[in-house]
Formats: structure tokens, C-alpha cells, sequence
């Protein structure tokens, strides 16, 4: 059972709808631009109890900031999370601010009654993740609720996956192989952004992809990783410093020619093991040139498999082998119909959705959690399981604990 799969059973009585419900952003870069998207058409697409209003976002630039409360349709602008947290017309507070900032301002906005939707990974270490999971667990006491942004969850075909694996299809499960594989670090002369420095991102790879992979592994299989044995490398050492605008995951560099030293990984490659013996495999790289965006997992169980790649987003592989083999074998599900998860709402079967639908699917789960009372899930004890994986990560590759090294010819 994972962390909130336990919480679920334990959840009371549901709360009276909430009569508004104004979400305060922290942040307006690239997620900050996807949440946006997410919490401006969720009310149009799908029926929810009350629809979210986008009050306030918030960014130290004031012009900047206020640029992109005009392009997404934010009602005000804030430079000071804290007057964004004492907001009365914000309900909700979403931080999409890199993870240095996550634990202060969460339990910040938890302490001020609001709730909270908190990007991936949680925190920078367990120690903060803990210290939110306990701010969590007394907030959920007092009706509110908050979310660990695992948006990848909410890909139709995901959700499917898991239900089909819940539903006993794949049987016993043997194998968990995910690959998260990005090349926008392959240039030596991409510039050294906060996603670089473990004093703001906590990791690199492994923080920013590999907790990806960790949750849907673990998500999908139903529970948790029980070991890990692990390599990181960081393959390029120093990088221009970063100097004007961020735009995406690049921006300016300094015309001083400046550089300074990657703290973090560029690459972790890991194994582990599932509770229920399953074998889990993981590649989390930045590095991989021409991979712009691959999440690919595969799942053998003893009764089938089930593949998905994030490019192929609406649709699924499956093989039941339970059928005769001369006829059995993988085939193509399209996940379009309206029966799909989350589908009932959008177009007509075949019409395809994707990556910032997921923002959308995940305001829809946060919004009916605070009017049913239930869930919401990923709560931020999953949040710290997949820290804690992270963090073991972390130690088995600084350890080189189980990692054998194989003679070379010249040895
Ligand atoms: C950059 O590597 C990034 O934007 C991640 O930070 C996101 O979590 C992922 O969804 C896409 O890539």
C-alpha cells in the first residue's frame, strides 16, 4: 500500500463545498505557465463544485510578474509570497518555485488555513518533506488538503494503466522499467540555471526526472520501493554563469563570460526493489541527445504487460498472455474514449489530448478533493516516499555501495 492509499481509508467525514475557491501561484516560469493553463480552463471543461478563480500571482520581478499576470489571466500581482499567503481571496496556494523555497512557503500557506498544491519533487530533503507531511497531516484535521504535483498521474492512459493493473490484469508483478531521458544539458555551453545548483534544485536528473519516475513507479505497481543501488555522474563540470532573462529551461549568459561549478547530477541510473519483490529499473538523464522529452515505462506482470512513452501520450501497449499465444501480443489501446479517465469531459473518441491537459486533470483532482474531503492524492507523505527513494539514491552512489567495478583489459 503507498503512503496515500493508506491515508484514503482514513479520511472522515466530507466538509461543505467551499463557496470560492482563489488559487495564489508563487512562481511564473515554465510550471508556473503550465499550472496557469490548468487552473484557467478547468472550470470550462470540466463540472465541478465550485469553480477556481485565478486571484493572484506572485514573482520577486514586479514587471515581469505583472507581464505574466496579463498573458495568463491572473486578477493581481505579487514580489512577496507572504502578502500572496495572507491574501483573503486566496484559498488556494500552488508553489511552482524551485524546491529550495517549497517547505517555507507550504507551511506558510498551510498555517494560514489555505490549501496547498506543491510542485515535484517536495522538498530538497527528507528533513523538509517530513516537516511538511506533519504540517499536512494537522492542516488535514482542519478540512484543508494538499497535493505533491506529479502531473504525469493524470495522463489519461496513466490512470488507465493503473487501473487495469489494480484490476489484477498484469497478476503478479516481475518487472518496473521507466527511462526518463532530456538533452538539453548536452551543450557544454548551456548556461548554469537553478536546475544546476543543488543549493536551489536539491539534485539535478534525478530530483527533476527521476522523481517522476519513482512516483509513477511506484503508483502504478501500487507500493513502494524497498531498496536501491545506484550511479550518478555530473559529465560536465562548469558552465556559463546565467546572466539576463530565463526563457524555458535555458536563458541569457553573462557577457563577462563568467562560469561556475554544476552541483548536481546530470544523469542517475538505478535499480530497486518493490515490496513485492518486483525488480524496478530507472534512467533519469539530461544528457541523452535527441531525447527531447522520453518518459518510457514498461510493466511485465506474470498475466501481461503494459508499455506507455510520454510521445505516444494517448495511447497504451498491452499484452494479455493470458490469450493462446499464436493469436496473443502486444497491441495499441487508444486511450480517447469517453470511459477513459478524465475523458468524459474533452472531445470526441480519437481526439487526442496532451501534456498541459495533465495540469488541467490535476486542478480538477485538487478542487474535488476539497469539496469531497477525499484524498487528495499524491499527498505529500507520497511525496516523501519518493524523497526518501531520492535520498537513497543518493547514498547508494556516494557509497558505491553494491557497485562492483569489472576488471579492464589494462588493470
Ligand atoms: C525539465 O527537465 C522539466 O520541465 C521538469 O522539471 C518537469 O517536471 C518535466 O515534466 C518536464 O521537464
Amino acid at each position: 500500500m503507498t503512503p496515500s492509499e493508506a491515508s484514503e481509508t482514513a479520511a472522515g467525514a466530507p466538509p461543505a463545498p467551499p463557496s470560492a475557491l482563489g488559487v495564489g501561484m508563487v512562481g511564473y516560469a515554465f510550471m508556473g505557465a503550465a499550472h496557469s493553463q490548468g487552473w484557467r480552463t478547468v472550470g470550462h471543461v470540466f463540472d465541478l463544485p465550485v469553480r477556481p478563480t485565478l486571484a493572484a500571482i506572485c514573482g520577486r520581478d514586479a514587471t515581469a510578474v505583472r507581464a505574466a499576470a496579463d498573458r495568463h489571466g491572473w486578477a493581481a500581482a505579487e514580489t512577496d509570497w507572504r502578502a500572496l499567503v495572507a491574501r483573503d481571496d486566496v484559498q488556494i496556494v500552488d508553489i511552482c518555485t524551485p524546491g529550495d523555497s517549497h517547505a517555507e512557503i507550504a507551511l506558510a500557506a498551510l498555517a494560514a488555513g489555505k490549501h496547498v498544491l506543491c510542485e515535484k519533487p517536495l522538498a530538497n530533503s527528507v528533513a523538509e518533506a517530513e516537516e511538511m507531511v506533519r504540517a499536512a497531516e494537522e492542516a488535514a484535521g482542519r478540512g484543508q488538503v494538499a497535493m505533491v504535483g506529479f502531473n504525469y498521474r493524470r495522463v489519461p492512459a496513466i490512470s488507465y494503466a493503473r487501473k487495469l493493473i489494480e484490476s489484477g490484469r498484469l497478476g503478479e508483478l516481475r518487472h518496473v522499467r521507466v527511462t526518463y531521458l532530456q538533452d538539453w544539458l548536452v551543450d557544454p555551453e548551456a548556461p548554469l540555471t537553478w536546475r544546476l545548483r543543488k543549493e536551489h534544485a536539491g539534485s539535478g536528473a534525478l530530483g527533476d526526472l527521476g522523481a517522476h519516475i519513482v512516483d509513477l513507479a511506484q503508483f502504478l505497481a501500487g507500493e513502494p520501493l524497498v531498496g536501491v543501488s545506484a550511479l550518478v555522474e555530473t559529465f560536465v563540470k562548469e558552465r556559463p554563469l546565467p546572466g539576463g532573462a530565463a526563457a524555458g529551461l535555458s536563458a541569457d549568459t553573462r557577457a563577462d563570460g563568467g562560469r561556475g561549478a554544476v552541483t548536481v547530477d546530470d544523469a542517475a541510473v538505478f535499480t530497486g526493489r518493490l515490496a513485492s519483490g518486483a525488480l524496478a529499473t530507472f534512467e533519469a538523464t539530461r544528457m541523452a541527445a535527441g531525447r527531447k522529452n522520453a518518459l518510457r515505462l514498461e510493466i511485465n506482470g506474470e498475466r501481461g504487460s503494459l508499455a506507455f512513452d510520454l510521445e505516444r501520450l494517448n495511447e497504451l501497449s498491452f499484452h494479455d498472455h493470458t490469450e493462446p499465444a499464436p493469436s496473443s501480443g502486444f497491441r495499441r489501446i487508444l486511450v480517447t474514449e469517453p470511459e477513459h479517465p478524465y475523458l468524459e469531459a474533452w472531445w470526441p473518441a480519437g481526439h487526442a489530448l496532451g501534456y498541459e491537459h495533465t495540469f488541467v486533470h490535476q486542478a480538477r483532482d485538487l478542487v474535488e478533493a476539497i469539496a469531497t474531503g477525499t484524498g487528495p492524492v499524491p499527498t505529500f507523505a507520497d511525496g516523501l516516499q519518493v524523497q526518501r527513494v531520492l535520498a537513497a539514491v543518493e547514498d547508494s552512489a556516494a557509497k558505491n555501495a553494491v557497485y562492483t567495478p569489472v576488471p579492464q583489459p589494462t588493470d
